[in-house]
C-alpha cells in the first residue's frame, strides 16, 4: 500500500482497518487552516454540520496550533470542535503554554503576566492577537484559552504515546502527580511551570520544548530564525556514545568543529526499543517524512516555513512504517 493510495481515500483506507482502533496524527499547524482543512479531507474526514470526523477513525493533535501563520482562528474554528465532539483528541504545545502565561496575571508579582509581554514575546505572539483584537472576540478568545487549559502536557494510550517534544518518564511522573485533571495544567501549576527554578518550569521546557546540550567551548550556532545558539536540541531518543552532530536535533546545523564533539551515552535521554511508539511535533523538519526510529516519529514538517503539514495514519504497529506518512 503507497503514501498515495492511503492518503486518496478514507473509504479505502477504511478496508485495511477493520479491527483495530486507527488514529490520524497530525504535527504543527501554526496557523495553517487551509492546509489543515485539504489534510482532513485527503484522510476521508468529512464535516457534519458539528465538525470534521471519519467514521471510524479519530484525529490526534500534536499542538501549536498558533502563532506564525495567517489563519490561526480558522486552525481553532477546525480543530475545537472536533476535540469537544470526540473526533479528535490533542495535547498542548509549547505555543499554547505560552499563550496561557501570556494571558495570565502573576499572583505573586501584581499587574505583571506571567510571561513577559517583552519585544521578543509580544513579536511571536502578534499574529494571534491581531486575529482576537476586537472586542466582539473577547468571549471567543476565553473559549480558546479555555481550550487550552484543558489539553493535556501527554497521551499515554493504548498501544502508542504523545507528547510535543519530548517523552521524559521521570517529568512525566512528576507531573502525573500535581495534574489530578486528566494531565492537564491546574491554575497553580501554570504559575510554577512559568516560574525559572521550580521543577515544574524544567518538566514543562522538557516535554514542551525538549532536551537541549551546552554547546562546547562556548561555541554557537544559528537557528533557523538565525539566532546565535549555545544550546542544540538534541535527539533525547538516542541512548550511546555519539558526537554532538550525530545526536543534535534537526541534523546537519552545527559546524563541523562543534559536531565531532563526543557525548557520553550517560548525558543523553534515550527510549527504548521495547516502549511503544511515541509521536512528537516540534523540531521543524524537512524533507521527505521518514520515522525517527522503529518506535518514535516526528510529524512537524515545518508547514510555517514553506513545508507540509503532516499526518502520520497508524494502525496498531509497534514498529512504525514510513508509508503510513501523509502530507499536503
Ligand atoms: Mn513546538
Amino acid at each position: 500500500m503507497s503514501v498515495a493510495s492511503l492518503c486518496r481515500s478514507g473509504a479505502a483506507y477504511k478496508e485495511l482497518n477493520v479491527n483495530t482502533k486507527g488514529y490520524d496524527l497530525i504535527g504543527d499547524i501554526h496557523g495553517h487552516a487551509d492546509k489543515l482543512v485539504a489534510l482532513l479531507e485527503l484522510m476521508g474526514y468529512r464535516h457534519d454540520g458539528v465538525g470534521y470526523r471519519h467514521p471510524d477513525r479519530q484525529v490526534i493533535f500534536l499542538g501549536d496550533f498558533i502563532d506564525r501563520g495567517p489563519q490561526q482562528r480558522g486552525v481553532l474554528q477546525v480543530v475545537m470542535p472536533m476535540v469537544k465532539s470526540g473526533a479528535a483528541l490533542a495535547v498542548m504545545g509549547n505555543h499554547e503554554f505560552n499563550a496561557l502565561a501570556f494571558h495570565t496575571l502573576d499572583p505573586h508579582r501584581p499587574g505583571q503576566w506571567l510571561r513577559p509581554r517583552n519585544n521578543k514575546n509580544m513579536a511571536q505572539h502578534l499574529a494571534f492577537l491581531a486575529e482576537y483584537v476586537s472586542p466582539n472576540c473577547k468571549h471567543e478568545l476565553d473559549d480558546v484559552l479555555d481550550f487550552f487549559r484543558s489539553l493535556p502536557l501527554w497521551l499515554d494510550l493504548d498501544g502508542l504515546r504523545v507528547v510535543h517534544a519530548c517523552w521524559h518518564p521521570l517529568y512525566i511522573e512528576m507531573m502525573e502527580t500535581r495534574t489530578p485533571h486528566d494531565n492537564t495544567l491546574t491554575p497553580e501549576l501554570l504559575v510554577a511551570a512559568s516560574t525559572a527554578g521550580e521543577p515544574a518550569y524544567e518538566a514543562i521546557e522538557t516535554l514542551l520544548k525538549g532536551v537541549e546540550i551546552e554547546l562546547p567551548d562556548g561555541g554557537v550556532f544559528f537557528d533557523k530564525d538565525g539566532h546565535a545558539r549555545s544550546r542544540v536540541r538534541t535527539q533525547w531518543w538516542i541512548k550511546k556514545n555519539s558526537t554532538l552532530g550525530e545526536v543534535c536535533m534537526p541534523i546537519d546545523v552545527l559546524e563541523e568543529s562543534i559536531a565531532n564533539h563526543p557525548v557520553a551515552a550517560s548525558d543523553l535521554l534515550g527510549y527504548p526499543e521495547s516502549e511503544k511508539p511515541v509521536f512528537v511535533g516540534h523540531y521543524w523538519l524537512k524533507g521527505q517524512p521518514t520515522k525517527l526510529a522503529d518506535n518514535v516519529a516526528c510529524l512537524d514538517y515545518s508547514v510555517a516555513k514553506g513545508g507540509k503539514l503532516v499526518a502520520y495514519r497508524w494502525q496498531g504497529e509497534a514498529v512504525l512504517v514510513n508509508e503510513h506518512f501523509c502530507g499536503v
